[in-house]
């Protein structure tokens, strides 16, 4: 429900860019603007027919031309596959688990309190805001009543999800628990420190700082609160585990799968050991899983991965959460490496990466950790000249060829 690779919060920006975009439409109308106009015209009858009031509705949808970066990220095709070991190596990095620990000292009683009333553990409530925000600092600068109008008029599909969506924005508004200027958030309507979608965060926000009001962008306890919520409603069970790293023996074929669970007990017949070299033993059921087949590194998956992967539905995403959980805990990093002579890069080793690029001549804007396609076209041709093979893809290799450790 996300994108969490966007750049970084600057409502002021934003706004000026918007109001520039808006002097430009006024001049060059088209028919193009006057549908979108229209739709914009309709939208503001329904959110009033939906209760909430005219000042509000104007206010937030005061537009005449659709969000470009909303409609240019909306039709971004995934033409990049990220391996496993570089999306890792992205949410994971010991920096990330240095700030959580940081951040968890800093909010001890606040997530200590969470974890007593919901009974999720506080390692993954921590875990999730340092994936989704990476601790509040990357929270989205769409403003979401006009990205959200966008992908109702110019989206295509799924108009009827986004209506609902842009509705529920104002009426968190309208009923006091955020200020209109406060929503700002990815180009797909998360928003606040944790990413809830408008419709998520009415049903489930809470107010965990006892001032009245639900405020997942300013108040970090509510953010807490309302993480531990969600999850203890996704069926979190208190004190089971989410995920155990393990190995398979050579050449296993049985079976895998979130869903294919089985009992520890006949995991073990199986021949899967823990990582660790502690005995595999405990109660519950669990999936295996292989993200990188057999010889990389196993996870016995289990009910509570199920509700950290409701999160945002897809199995990397609830590894990445459950693994920062266990090094949030202390625990060390994976036993078994991924099976590549080419692995991926922390943030810091990413944002040298390009800095390198910069110093050889290429033209790839501010360096920002962040690897898009421009920086991928310079990767591409640095491997050209080197005579490596072209991925385009910000790996070990090419990041020691230019020089980096
Ligand atoms: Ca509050």
């Amino acid at each position: 429900m996300r994108d969490r690779f966007e750049g970084r919060r600057s409502p002021a920006g934003a706004v000026m860019a918007l109001a520039g975009a808006m002097a430009v439409m006024a001049v060059t109308a088209s028919p193009a603007s006057a549908n979108f106009s229209a739709c914009v015209t309709n939208l503001r009858d329904a959110a009033a027919k939906a209760g909430i009031s005219r000042a509000v509705v104007s206010r937030a949808l005061d537009i005449s031309a659709p969000d470009e970066k909303v409609l240019r990220l909306s039709k971004v095709q995934p033409e990049f596959k990220t391996p496993i070991w570089d999306y890792l190596g992205f949410l994971v990095d010991d920096q990330r688990v240095a700030d959580g620990q940081a951040m968890m000292r800093r909010y001890d009683s606040v997530l200590r309190a969470a974890e007593r009333q919901f009974g999720v553990d506080r390692h993954v409530i921590a875990a999730v805001w340092g994936v989704e925000t990476d601790f509040g600092r990357e929270a989205g600068d769409s403003f979401l009543p006009h990205a959200l109008a966008t992908l109702v008029c110019e989206g295509g599909r799924r108009r009827d999800f986004w209506r609902g969506e842009l509705i529920a924005a104002l009426k968190l508004v309208d009923r006091g628990d955020l200020e209109l200027n406060k929503l700002y958030g990815s180009w797909a309507g998360a928003f606040g420190q944790t990413q809830f979608i408008p419709s998520t965060y009415q049903r489930l926000a809470v107010d965990f700082d006892g001032d009245g009001r639900r405020d997942l962008v300013s108040s970090v306890p509510d953010a807490l609160g309302s993480t531990a919520n969600y999850l203890k409603r996704a069926g979190w069970r208190t004190g089971e585990p989410w995920m155990i790293e393990v190995k398979v023996p050579a050449g296993y074929s049985g079976p895998t799968g979130r869903r294919n669970r089985a009992a520890i007990a006949d995991w073990s017949r199986r021949g899967v050991t823990r990582a660790d070299g502690r005995p595999l033993t405990g109660g519950g059921e669990a999936g295996l899983l292989l993200p990188a087949g057999g010889r990389g590194p196993g996870f016995l998956v289990f009910r509570n991965f199920d509700a950290i992967y409701s999160y945002n539905q897809a199995e990397s995403y609830a590894l990445a959460i459950s693994h920062l959980a266990d090094r949030l805990a202390g625990y060390p990093p994976l036993r078994t490496p991924w099976p590549t002579d080419d692995p991926g890069l922390t943030r810091a080793q990413r944002l040298h990466l390009q800095k390198l690029l910069l110093a050889k001549g290429y033209a790839i804007g501010d360096a920002d950790g962040k690897i898009g396609p421009v920086t991928r076209d310079a990767i591409m041709d640095v491997e050209r000249q080197l005579g490596m093979q072209q991925t385009g893809r910000a790996g070990t290799k090419v990041y020691r060829a230019l020089g980096g450790r």
